[in-house]
Formats: structure tokens, sequence, C-alpha cells
């Protein structure tokens, strides 16, 4: 079974509803007001039957300008339009606008029609058909043959018929893996005794009833009641097919038009969106930097601020890059389409597709803003990849994250771009390389400025200098900078000395006769233990160094008296557990002295107390 969605377009009054009534028996104008006024105001839904096992959808859109939203709300999703003429009327404004968001929107094949000939004689069917060539002229239709039907006397509706199982045969099979199940949802109802129906067409995945659903951008959770693909019960739904879904714990009024129904956790969403922008060739607007614009994706609707990059306008025609800031939060996927329209007078002037749905925030001018948008745009997945982790939100980049972002193939990619030494692996993070070099930087800029404070500082502990990194990165993530640290050693951007880390070829300057004083002094102390009144430095030197053993805060003994210590328990343990008062009287010093060293003993494991006598270990 294939699924395929076709569309309407074209101008109000054209035809288009009837065309579909035609078409298919059924018409899709429910609505009392759009039969008291003879127009389609919301979007209708039918299906085609045939025997070629295709399934075809149908989306009407409404032609009247007013209710363009709606029509944009439809046209996503559409596999093949049928752009509708009426014969007695030719092109008008809203043929030509729905035709430029149907190329913006990425859908290339379709069917020109030409209703209404019941209408004309040859002569004024023949100058409409001169004008619908002119409007397909170098476009996906150019080569198109237009159709010209009545959907009165059904001339030529079984040739529309045919055609369109015709070229539904060669739609391609859409990806219908269950993990990318994707619905924007263009309505909600509630139904008595069932509960709130959302329906929405498929654009992505498979869904079965039971399944366990995400809303987004609220990131509700639910779980799929029932499945109806057009009114019939179904165990399941595929990308293309139009969709009703019967929802448990979610009311009608938690959801919108506009929201996302995903799998769990499939979909981040982002006030901020990295894409490309091209302008219509007609029209006359341009758009400048900070323009306000109604943005207009999925079946999602609201106002955007455009931050142009690398340009300060874009005009009819021309292709630019751009960050759009959003008023709401939205979930999207890299190359969705989407319609821009500017807000007073409405005009649609132009459309894009999603670079980056969850960008950070750039900086319009800086160069390296648009070096980000060339890489997500240069056509290769892996060069995409490597612009969200060069230039993303976050140092490291969840691989959890970019998996969200390039679906099944992200793994892959990856390889490509370690084994190109492009990007580091640290397991569930990446880190780009030109990153790894800047925090090299960043590090060495660490000792620089430790260097000025500590004039003889050794260094630091591998968790000093985790703490030093975090706080000026402004990141909590402990284990990732443990792993650029070990990183960093690797490459020899840092240095070992013993249990410490500094620049490689580090020398300490120091003042050796001050270093004696002190050292001398604490010799001389013996086995007493007073409160140290040295400079802090120079004692935090001589023990880094190994010359003086800490027993406490700012407590400290020298090595050789602490030697000494050790030998004086060697001796008294040699008959059994020692008692602290031997201890002390062996070292000829107070109890409070003799406990410290004891427990200096037991914290190195030099000794074990077992009820207060002391045992080597
Ligand atoms: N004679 C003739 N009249 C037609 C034909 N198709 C449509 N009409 C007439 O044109 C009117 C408008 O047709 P619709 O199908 O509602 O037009 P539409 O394009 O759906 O209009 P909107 O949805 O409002 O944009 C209908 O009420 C019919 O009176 C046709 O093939 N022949
Ligand atoms: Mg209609």
């Amino acid at each position: 079974m294939k699924n395929v969605v076709v569309g309407t377009a074209g101008h109000v009054d054209h035809g288009k509803t009837w065309l579909i009534k035609a078409l298919t028996g059924t018409d899709t104008d429910r609505l009392t007001e759009e039969k008291r006024r003879g127009i389609t105001i919301e979007l209708g839904f039918t299906y085609m039957e045939n025997d070629d096992l295709l399934d075809i959808g149908i989306i009407d859109v409404p032609g009247h300008e007013k209710f363009i939203k709606n029509m944009l709300a439809g046209a996503q999703g559409i596999d093949i339009v049928l752009l509708v003429i009426a014969a007695d009327e030719g092109v008008m404004p809203q043929t030509i606008e729905h035709f430029d968001i149907i190329k913006s929107l990425g859908i290339t094949k379709g069917i020109p029609v030409i209703t209404k000939i019941d209408t004309v004689d040859d002569e004024m069917l023949s100058l409409v058909e001169d004008d619908v060539n002119t409007l397909l002229l170098g476009t996906f239709l150019e080569d198109s043959e237009i159709v010209k039907v009545s959907s009165k006397t059904m001339d030529n509706i079984d040739y529309l018929k045919d055609e369109i199982l015709k070229i539904s045969k060669t739609i391609e099979n859409k990806n219908t893996n269950k993990k990318n199940f994707r619905m924007p949802i263009d309505r909600v109802f509630s139904i008595k005794g069932f509960g709130t129906v959302v329906t929405g067409t498929m654009i992505e995945g498979s869904l079965d009833a039971g399944d366990d659903v995400m809303l987004y951008p609220s990131m509700t959770k639910s779980k799929v009641r029932n499945i109806q693909v057009h009114d019939k019960d179904v165990g399941s739904a595929s990308a293309g097919q139009r969709t009703a879904i019967n929802l448990t714990n979610l009311k009608k009024k938690d959801i919108a038009r506009g929201d996302v129904l995903a799998k769990a956790d499939s979909l981040e969403s982002s006030m901020l969106l990295d894409v490309s922008i091209t302008l219509f060739k007609n029209t006359k607007r341009r758009l400048e930097n900070n323009d306000r614009v109604h943005f207009y994706v999925g079946s999602r609707e609201m106002m955007a601020k455009v931050v142009l990059i690398g340009t300060g306008e874009i005009r009819a025609g021309e292709k630019a890059y751009a960050q759009l800031r959003l008023e709401e939060a939205i979930a999207l996927k890299r190359k969705d389409p989407f319609i821009i329209r500017f807000y007073s007078p409405l005009e649609t002037f132009g459309g894009g597709l999603i670079l980056n749905p969850v960008p950070k925030k750039h900086k319009r001018l800086r160069e390296e803003s648009l070096d980000a948008f060339k890489l997500l745009d240069s056509g290769s997945e892996a060069s995409a990849l490597l612009s969200v982790i060069e230039y993303g939100k976050s140092i490291f980049t969840e691989l959890a994250f970019l998996r969200k972002l390039f679906g099944e193939g992200t793994d892959e990619l990856l390889k490509e771009l370690v084994n190109d030494k492009k990007v580091i692996n640290f397991g569930e993070y990446l880190l780009s390389e030109d990153k790894a070099k800047k925090l090299g930087d960043k590090t060495t800029e660490i000792f620089n400025e430790y260097q000025v404070n500590n004039k003889m500082g050794l260094g630091m502990t591998s968790k000093e200098l985790n703490s030093k990194i975090s706080s000026k990165l402004k990141i909590d993530e402990s284990k990732n900078i443990d792993s650029l640290i070990t990183l960093l050693l690797n490459r020899q951007v840092l240095a070992t000395y013993g249990n410490l880390i500094n620049l490689p070829g580090h020398k300490v300057k120091v003042d050796q006769d001050k270093l004696d004083e002190i050292l001398k002094f604490y010799e001389e102390q013996q086995f007493t233990i007073s409160t140290s009144k040295h400079n802090k430095e120079y004692i935090s030197y001589l023990e880094k160094n190994g010359d003086l053993i800490k027993l406490g805060i700012n407590l400290y003994i020298s090595k050789t008296n602490f030697d000494k210590a050790i030998e004086a328990f060697n001796k008294l343990s040699l008959k059994g557990g020692v008692p602290l008062g031997d201890f002390r009287d062996e070292l000829n010093t107070s109890r409070k002295n003799a406990l410290l060293i004891l427990d200096a003993f037991d914290a190195k494991n030099i000794t074990y107390n077992v009820e207060n006598l002391r045992y080597l270990m």
C-alpha cells in the first residue's frame, strides 16, 4: 500500500471543491457558513477510491485571500498538487500566490487543471491555456499536460482520475519507521464518550493503537486509544495518511492547531531557528534585518523576528540565511519547509527551510555565524552535523541531542567526522576539534592567570583545574571537563608534575633562603604542632614538594620529623598495640600533638586503630 496526499490550490471560486466532488463524490464544504457563502473556509478532507492499492487522501483548500493561513496549514505534507484555474477567469492573484507557496514547500508533482470548460468557447479556452502555460514556465509543472475539465458535465473527469493515479504511483515511499512518527495537528475536537481527537497529515513514521505519544511543545504524554483513516477504524496508520487519532489524558483545551504529535522525547523545542529564506520572484517587497513576519510551518502560525545573517536585506528571487526569533517555542526538524508572510499589508512573499531547529543565539555580524550557516547548507549532512557540534548551543554536544536532529544516520556521520579528525568522541558527548583547540588556549590562560597569583605554584590538582575550567566556561559538566583535561594532557598542551598539572616546561621560581628558613623552623619544632604563621604559598609549596606533611587545617610537621615519628612507632609496636600515652612519652610531646600524628598515621594507612590501640597496617 502506498500513501499519497493530493491537495488543491487556486483562486477563490475557481472550482476546486466542485472538482473534488466530481472526482470523489464527496462535498468537502461542510460548514453552514461555507454552504451559505458558497466558498471554502476550512480545509476539506476526503479520499479517492481506486483499484491500485493506493491510499489517496485529498485535501481541499480555500482559495479566498482571507483564508490563506488555512490553506498553509493544509498545504504542508501534500505530495501532488491540483493547480486549479477556472476557464472563465484565467490566472488570478491567489493562483499565483498558492503556486508560489506550493513551489516553496518543495512540492514537485502535480497537474494543472482548467475547470469550468463548459462555460467558455474554444477561443477563450486557448487564451486561458496560454495564460496558464506562462505561469508554469520554468517551474516543476512546465512540461505537464494541462487537463481541461468540467465538474458540471463531468467532461474529462475520468481522464483526470487516471492521471492522478499515474502520478501517485511515482510518489516515493515515505519513511515509516515507528521511531519517527510525527504529525502536525490541524484540527482538534472532542467526541462524546470518546474524548479528544486530533487530525492531521502524518508526515513521518507510523503509529499503532496503544502507542505512547507526546504533544509538542508542551511535552505532555498521551496514549493512542484509537486511529481512524478515511472515517474507518484502523489498527495503525503511516506517513502520508490523513489520520484522526483519539488520545487519552489530553483535553481539547490542552491542544491547539499547530501542535505536533510525535514519539516521546524524539523532538526538541526551541524559540530560535536557523533557516534559509528565499523571496518569491514576483514580490515587490524586500525583507530587511529585524523585520517581523508571519511564520507558517507544519500547521503552526506565529510571529517571528528575522535576524539576517551576513546581509542587510533580501530582494525578490534572492536567498539568504537568517535566524528566526520566535514568540513561542516550536519543535521542528531539519529541512522542514516554511512560508513567511508580510503582516501589513498581508502578502505571502517567501519561504525557506529549517537548517537547525535548535541553534544557539547568533551574532549577525560575526563571521563565524555565517560559517555556521554555510556548513549547515553545504548539502552534506556530515558538514551540517559538524556545524551543530562546532557552532551549536553547547560546548560539549550530547549524542542523544544529535540523534534527534539527524535521525538514523547520525552515528555513521559521526564516525566519518571522527575519522576525518574533525570531531572528538567523549562517549555520550562530542567535541569539535576546533573547539578543543580553543579550550586548550583557554586552559593555558587559566594557568597563566594562576601563575600570576601563585608565583611558585607547582600546579593544580585535576580537581582544582576541573573547577577552574568549569567556572571559566560557565558550565557544570565535570565528566566532560575531565575528558578534556585527559585530552589536553595527551596532546601535551598540559603536563603532569607528580600529581599536579601545569603547562609543559613549567619552572618554579622560589626564594630558596626563605624556604630553608621555614623548613628549619619545622625541623626544630620536632613534634610540637602549632598553627602555622608562615606565608601560605611557601607552605603549600613545601607541602606539594613533600617537605611538609599536613596534619590539619594550618597544622604541619616536617617530613623528617614525621618519619622519625614512624620509626618511634615501629619500635613501640614490637610489643603489640600501641596506646596513645606510650607514643606521647616516646615523642616527649603533648597528648594533643601525639594524637594529631596518630590520626595522620591512620589516614595514611600506616596504622589502624582498635579500641584505642594502634597497630601497624
Ligand atoms: N459551470 C460550471 N460551474 C462550476 C464548475 N465548477 C464549479 N463551478 C461553479 O463555481 C462555483 C465555485 O466552485 P467551488 O468548487 O466552490 O470553488 P472553489 O475553488 O472551491 O472556491 P473556494 O474554495 O472558495 O476557493 C460553484 O458554486 C459552481 O457554481 C464547472 O465545472 N462548471
Ligand atoms: Mg472550495
